[in-house]
């Protein structure tokens, strides 16, 4: 199995520990030292640099969430000149305020790396045909991916996302070894691969693919229609792109770049560091990054870690898939639902429906509406009417309130190119 950098990626938990500690207080300084909010926060808790001796310290430090990076935007939580900085990127949030994040050289060297890490670990080498085909821009699908591959002397086709029968054609003819897009995409591919009919054309190995969740069930369809290992990659826009952790072929949970980053489990109402093993909201501390670094960044993504042996021989700490974000809830009729759960539901259910689909939510005379738009899958052959209410009756049963069904014809979903929109929440509009 090989590593792109085994000394990085084998390093005793000992080693991790110290190499953390030391980039830890190093960090811890140079924020309080550049960055005013965070030397007025830290002043404000009576923290000081040296009070960081040991990494149960970092409890000790304030958190730093998303509305901090509006609040300081776009270039105060630098925490280096603004010459120094190469490259902005930005989240590809549509609501609220633009976040940007700015990247030193060095910082690009480093997010290489990380998506390096985990194009070795699918089988990624320089005789590598590395198809691209997250969007490119400011979001950080696109050039993470695209650094990574380079760094490994593979060759790049920098696609982007969108047009599919070319990207597909472009796979047949230049022999594409590992494709790189979102887990819708690659289910909309690998539909297409089949209306094409050329999946014995295909040359393609491995996939890496995130930027959304998705389920087991997403991932054996996407292998059995490309005919690929799937791998699992997780990052943001705030931390780093693409690369921040990454599966192995073990496909057991990402391993985080523990070398550029402290990760940490937190309940997310009172904010209190969890025991090890335990499902909360995953907060990062990036300490290695130059540019903007951020110490104890909230990502509203809930998971857990998991710091038993990988079978591999990575000793990087590895996250559960995350479950879900602490800002993805719906409040509907008073009661708390998670899309995942509804997901679960549909995907219990894949033989008659395809896991295409779309969570309405309205309000209609003062009473709020959910509605729920799936196709049926292909195959389907049963009766329409009993399959609605089979479905009605196990989401009221998982969710604990009514949902209506509406079961539409194969292919009437629009497809995702990059993220896919599942939610249309209409409330807000009233
Ligand atoms: O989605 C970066 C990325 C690009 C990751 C390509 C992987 C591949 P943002 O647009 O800032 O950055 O969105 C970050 O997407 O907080 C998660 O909620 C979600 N997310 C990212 N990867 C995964 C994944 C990119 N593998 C937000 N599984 C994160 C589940 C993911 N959710």
């Amino acid at each position: 199995m090989s590593m792109f950098q085994p000394e990085i990626e084998t390093m005793s938990r000992e080693d991790i520990r110290e190499h953390q500690l030391e980039k830890l207080k190093w960090q811890v300084k140079r924020v309080y030292e550049n960055v005013s909010m965070y030397r007025e926060r830290m002043d404000e808790a009576g923290v000081k640099p040296e009070d960081i001796q040991t990494l149960e310290d970092l409890a000790k430090l304030p958190f730093t969430t998303k509305q901090d990076l509006r609040d300081y935007y776009p270039y105060d939580l630098l925490a280096v000149p603004k010459r120094d900085i190469v490259r902005i990127q930005a989240s590809s949030g549509t609501t609220g305020k633009q976040i940007v994040a700015g990247y030193t050289r060095n910082d690009l060297e480093m997010w290489a790396n990380g998506f390096a890490r985990q194009l070795t670990a699918a089988g990624g080498t320089n005789k590598s045909i590395v198809q691209v085909s997250y969007g490119y821009g400011l979001f950080t699908g696109g050039l993470g991916a695209h650094q990574g591959a380079e760094k490994i002397g593979a060759m790049v086709i920098p696609t982007s996302s969108g047009n599919t029968e070319r990207q597909i054609r472009f796979m047949c003819d230049l022999g594409t070894t590992h494709l790189c897009c979102t887990p819708s995409y690659a289910m909309y591919l690998g539909e297409t691969v089949r209306e094409m009919g050329v999946k014995n054309q295909l040359k393609l190995k491995a996939g890496i693919f995130g930027a959304e969740p998705w389920t087991e069930e997403m991932r054996a369809q996407i292998e059995e229609t490309l005919g690929i290992k799937a791998h699992d990659v997780y990052g943001l826009t705030e931390i780093m792109g693409p690369g921040v952790s990454y599966e192995c072929s073990m496909q057991q949970g990402m391993h985080i770049c523990e070398d550029m980053f402290i990760p940490e489990i937190i309940d997310p109402d009172t904010g209190e560091v969890l025991p090890d093993g335990s499902f909360g909201e995953l907060v990062f501390t990036t300490i290695t990054k130059e540019g903007q670094p951020l110490i104890r960044y909230r990502t509203r993504d809930l998971c857990t870690l998991d710091y038993t042996p990988c079978k591999c021989g990575r000793t990087h700490v590895r996250m559960k898939k995350p479950a879900g974000r602490t800002d993805d809830m719906l409040i509907i009729r008073g009661v708390n639902v998670f899309p995942s759960q509804i997901e679960e539901v549909l995907l219990k259910n894949s033989i008659e429906v395809s896991p295409n689909y779309q969570i309405l939510v309205d309000r209609v005379n003062n009473t709020d509406t959910l509605d729920i738009n799936v196709e049926l899958s292909p195959k389907f052959n049963g009766n329409v009417e009993n399959e609605k209410k089979s479905l009605e009756a196990q989401l009221r049963s998982t969710l604990g309130i009514g949902a209506k069904v509406h079961l539409l014809r194969p292919k009437s979903i629009v497809r995702s190119e990059g993220k896919a929109k599942r939610v249309i929440d209409n409330r807000k509009l009233h």
